[in-house]
């Protein structure tokens, strides 16, 4: 028995186009699809006379470039490499002296509900005071800094500082281990470390130096000469005299003013290591130029960013996201953010409806995760429902991190959005430095679960392991064709790694991003279907797990979230397995066994009889990584009944690995 191709598909085939609001296209930058298709014809004519002009319209370069794009080292490409500028001097001083240097820069909402606001003006004031302190404790330029510091003003202010001075700064998320720390610390040699002292969220206090002590403690780390400690509490934390600091010791008597040192554009602005849902961490390296260029037209282009909008973006700093859409592309753009210190349930689930509504948000960018777990909780509380507030101030919505689910997405678009804002589903990675695909606000018109089209100058292809380009409707790897400005440079200290893994000779020049997509016969549209790992082969049958998980998930009467992995099977290759969350506490014995069965019903009906889950368990909850990726490695090693050997420091909930681990 086996489903047909277009079974398969039908859970997936969104038949829904949503066009984007009028009175949007009207008013955006880039109106209506005519606008769109004449930067992507110009990108096309003149490749590099394009993105000479976004440079040159987007940055203050304190020497002009004469070169655009250097291949002769491919793929190591180099963008305006003989040009020089300083990003800090491009995402703050570029203000002083316009309408926006007294305008608020950001609104920092703290956990406990606090409100402070920073004008440009007084940012610079704050970001230039430590690029000083950094400097007289023997930081300089090519300096690598670790960074390890809750979400807060000054996580962004030391990541600014760096900039400013020309060090090399490497964020570290607040959740990660002792040895997370410490391993970044050595593959990087990093001179110093900026922390805080304790961190707040959901009203816990959770340390974050203590931490540091530790990581340093485990070896390798003589290269930090000095740590730099925020008080965010008035708690006491352990100081090593002589290595430790506070920020107001560090800081005082330290002038306001501290003159950007120009960089060349290809001067690395960051080193960020990626998630360790891929294996050992790759320390992912960005240009200062190319990557500050696309950082600041997405926002333009894919958020229509406006003088008077507020912009929240949701991501801590310990992810790309929060570097783009955070510390570097709202400044850059000029734009008034809202950053945010808590958690999305505390003091309960309602917290970003309540926050949209207070600080009048108007761009909303948040995670598929995020979403997911706010409709659980709104469907079993009303009173966290996001009816219960005035979100009307909201225009345009953002989703990042992960494929976003149909359902996810028109609960989002109505019971968010009120229909009337729309959802720009960005597809990017760590490696990407900012958006690649997604649809424009004021132009592309909307399908459900479906990234749409590329932005303008970047060149997306789904192709085979041969490198050959498949034809529309048929999945395959998603590479981009083409180099773009804020693309990886390598990898930090492995150079190999980065040709290996991101160009393979098969792909013969193109990027290889590692996820599955699908075009669109019709549309050309781009539907990504998770990682290229999580493709399975059942049968003969090649089929994503997002598909199973999506048509798991469609079942919202009872699923919250599901997550599909597969594992060897004697018969078909490879057997599904579904570790499914519902909506209602979690079943055992009989219940299970007859949930179970409802769920392969529903999914034979869904997809086919072949997609149906050969396991299903149920959990609490499921494996993720602090930034709310499904840990599938894991899930891997569940479905096949192996113990768990690999590293579970990133975990968010290490406990529901014991649970799944049981057969119910
Ligand atoms: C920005 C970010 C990258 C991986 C990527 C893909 C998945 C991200 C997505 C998406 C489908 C989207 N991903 N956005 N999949 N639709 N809109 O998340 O970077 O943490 O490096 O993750 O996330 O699988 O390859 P990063």
């Amino acid at each position: 028995m086996s489903a047909s191709p277009s079974a398969i598909q039908s859970v997936l085939v969104e038949n829904r186009v949503i066009e984007p609001p009028p009175a949007l296209v009207q008013q955006a930058r880039i109106s209506g699809m005519q606008d769109y298709e004449a930067l992507r014809t110009e990108a096309d004519r003149d490749f590099e006379g394009f993105w000479a002009r976004q440079a040159r319209e987007n940055l203050h370069w304190t020497r002009d470039f004469t070169r655009v794009l250097d291949e002769s080292n491919a793929p190591f490409y180099q963008w305006f490499d003989d040009g020089e500028l300083n990003a800090s001097a491009n995402c703050l001083d570029r203000h002083m002296g316009t309408p926006a240097e007294h305008k608020t820069a950001i609104i920092f909402e703290a956990d406990d509900g606090q409100v402070i606001t920073y004008t440009y003006r007084e940012l610079l004031t704050r970001v230039s005071q430590f690029a000083n302190a950094l400097k007289s404790h023997g930081v300089n330029k090519g300096d690598r800094v670790l960074i390890y510091m809750p979400m807060g003003v000054e996580g962004v202010v030391a990541m600014q500082a760096c900039a400013r001075i020309g060090a090399t700064h490497s964020v570290v998320f607040g959740g990660f281990s002792a040895k997370a720390v410490q391993e970044r610390i050595v593959d990087a040699q990093a001179v110093a470390v900026v922390t805080a002292n304790y961190q707040l969220r959901g009203g816990k206090e959770l340390p974050l130096k203590a931490i540091v002590d530790d990581g340093l403690a485990l070896g390798g780390c003589e290269c930090v000469k000095n740590v730099f400690v925020f008080q965010r509490t008035p708690t006491a934390c352990n100081m090593v005299a002589g290595r430790d600091k506070t920020f107001d010791e560090a800081m005082q008597g330290q002038s306001s003013e501290c003159a950007p040192t120009p960089v060349g554009a290809e001067h690395p602005l960051f080193i960020l290591y990626t998630s360790g849902s891929t294996g050992k961490p790759k320390g992912v390296q960005h240009s200062t130029g190319g990557y500050l260029l696309w950082a600041k037209m997405t926002m333009q282009w894919s958020f229509d960013l406006k003088p008077e909008d507020v912009f929240w973006c949701t991501a801590d700093i310990g992810w790309v996201t929060g570097h783009s859409y955070v510390a570097y592309g709202p400044l850059a753009a000029g734009g008034t953010q809202i950053i945010f210190e808590g958690i999305p349930t505390y003091p309960n689930a309602g917290r970003f409806w309540q926050m949209i509504e207070r600080h009048k948000c108007t761009i909303f960018y948040t995670a598929p995760t995020a979403i997911r777990s706010l409709i659980k909780a709104a469907d079993s509380n009303e009173a966290v429902h996001p009816k219960n507030w005035d979100l009307s101030s909201l225009r345009i919505l953002g989703s990042v991190g992960e494929p976003i689910n149909p359902e996810a997405w028109m609960w989002y678009y109505r019971n968010v959005g009120g229909e009337r804002c729309p959802i720009v589903d960005t597809w990017w990675q760590t490696e990407t430095g900012g958006h690649i695909i997604n649809p424009l606000p004021g132009a592309t018109p909307m399908v459900p679960g479906s990234c749409t089209l590329p932005l303008p100058g970047i060149y997306t292809a789904v192709v085979d392991e041969t490198g050959n380009e498949m034809p529309d409707g048929s999945g395959g790897m998603l590479v981009i064709q083409r180099p773009w400005p804020s693309m990886i440079r390598t990898i930090w200290n492995d150079p190999e790694r980065f040709k290996k893994t991101y160009f393979p000779e098969e792909m013969r020049g193109a990027y290889l991003a590692g996820d599955g997509a699908v075009r669109d016969k019709a549309t050309g549209y781009f539907r990504v279907t998770g990682r290229i790992d999580d493709v399975l082969n059942v049968s003969g049958h090649r089929m994503g797990t997002m598909e199973i998980e999506s048509a798991l998930v469609a079942k919202s009467d009872i699923v919250a979230e599901a997550a599909v992995v597969g594992r060897p099977d004697d018969l078909t290759g490879e057997a599904i397995c579904a570790f499914v969350v519902l909506k209602r506490p979690r079943p055992t014995g009989d219940e299970a066994k007859q949930i179970a069965k409802e769920l392969r019903d529903w999914v034979a009906k869904e997809i086919g009889p072949i997609a149906k889950p050969k396991d299903i368990r149920f959990g609490d909850n499921l494996p993720k990584t602090r930034s709310g990726k499904i840990m599938r490695r894991l899930l891997r090693s569940l479905a096949k009944g192996e113990s768990i050997t690999q590293d579970t420091s990133t975990l968010e909930n290490p406990a529901i690995l014991d649970q799944l681990a049981e057969n119910n």
